[in-house]
């Protein structure tokens, strides 16, 4: 069956927005809009999956709708929203808790990588992200899903929970008039050379909002100078940069800012190289400070000037949301009539 072309992606109001989310998402979320209707959620309540201070909550997803608006996402053409203002996604986690496997979510890395050995006092919810995070796909019967690489497990997931719902639920699907399958499989979009940016401390962790080290991640409202400390402190090897992509291989904190210059400069690593090839890392750590500052600068300050009205925030929200809802309910309507649900 053939379903419209729709893009959904999310970002979570956690704080400390950085060079990570903007190359690894929210870059890609702006370049979507010429091609696709998109759809860009801040996921609140993903966020609250771990204890947020619910005043730093608000104040967060007001600013990561300031960073889609300041990187150029049009929430007049596309719909820019918070999740907790849209019930659908929360119905339909249920629907996803029901027809998920418990050895499925066993099997997902970032649960083990963020509770190590803290299994037994982690919430519930943190353990149930990756259903939630399939029904905010769902819910929009999304066929395109930006991403980094860290989240592939988890869209992949999300096609396991769709293909087992039209699976289990195929003849009600039939019966009802939606062919062969309701849901569509949604592809992971996962591209180019910064799909996984590492800390600047330690080129084996992926910068992280979480990372205690703010010396770890460039944020996106950090001033010139914040940038220049951190690019200039940033981990690298004694040896000048490689002339080939290969010589890359074995030197993670030299590949990882090779990448994100690449990346800033929308460009490829080769190329990088084929410029810098030979040059110690001085020479390519001033270039990169004023290729970051000349494009997270303009961005950073909008972000501020935004945030300073909440009013004008939060009207988009709740247009964006009841756009959104409005979708998410005609899919909520059928999906109840597929599992059996009795409604008004
Ligand atoms: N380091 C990264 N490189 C590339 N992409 C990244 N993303 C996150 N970190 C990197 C992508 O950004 C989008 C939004 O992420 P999120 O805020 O929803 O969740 P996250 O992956 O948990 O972000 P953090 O910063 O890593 O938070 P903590 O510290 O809580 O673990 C996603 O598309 C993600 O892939």
């Amino acid at each position: 069956m053939a379903f419209k072309e729709r893009v959904f992606s999310g970002v979570q109001p956690t704080g400390n927005l950085h060079l990570g989310n903007y190359l690894g998402a929210i870059t890609k979320f702006v370049a979507l809009q010429d091609q696709y209707d998109c759809i860009y959620c801040v996921v609140d309540m993903h966020a609250i999956t771990v204890w947020q201070d619910p005043a730093e909550l608000m104040h967060a997803t007001r600013e990561v709708t300031a960073a889609y608006l300041a990187c150029g996402i049009d929430p007049t053409k596309h719909i820019v929203f918070n999740q907790s203002q849209v019930a659908g996604h929360a119905e339909l986690a249920w629907i996803c808790n029901c027809v998920a496997r418990l050895g499925w979510l066993n099997r997902m890395t970032q649960f083990k990588e963020k509770v190590g050995k803290d299994r037994e006092n982690v919430s519930v919810g943190l353990y149930d992200y990756p259903a939630l995070m399939a029904a905010d796909i769902l819910v929009y019967r999304a066929t395109h899903v930006p991403v980094g690489e860290d989240q592939k497990q988890h869209v992949e997931l999300t096609r396991d929970i769709a293909t087992k719902f039209n699976n289990d639920f195929g003849a009600s699907i039939a019966a009802h008039g939606y062919g062969d399958a309701f849901f569509p499989l949604p592809e992971p979009l996962i591209q180019g050379p910064a799909t996984r940016v590492m800390s600047l401390r330690d080129g084996a962790k992926k910068m992280s909002k979480s990372d205690p080290s703010d010396y770890s991640r460039i944020n996106l409202t950090d001033d010139a100078d914040a940038i220049a400390q951190k690019v200039r402190k940033a981990k690298t090897d004694p040896e000048p940069l490689p002339s080939e992509e290969k010589g890359l291989e074995t030197r993670p904190e030299a590949d990882n800012l090779v990448g994100i210059y690449a990346a800033l400069n929308n460009t490829s690593k080769a190329t990088v190289l084929g410029e810098f090839g030979g040059a110690q890392f001085s020479t390519f750590k001033s270039a990169l400070v004023d290729l970051s500052v000349a494009k997270l600068g303009p961005i950073g300050a909008e972000m501020k000037k935004l945030v300073k009205d909440p009013v004008y925030i939060d009207g988009i929200l709740a247009d964006g949301s009841e756009r959104a809802n409005a979708i998410a309910a005609e899919t909520m309507k059928a999906v109840k009539d597929i599992v059996g649900f009795v409604r008004r």
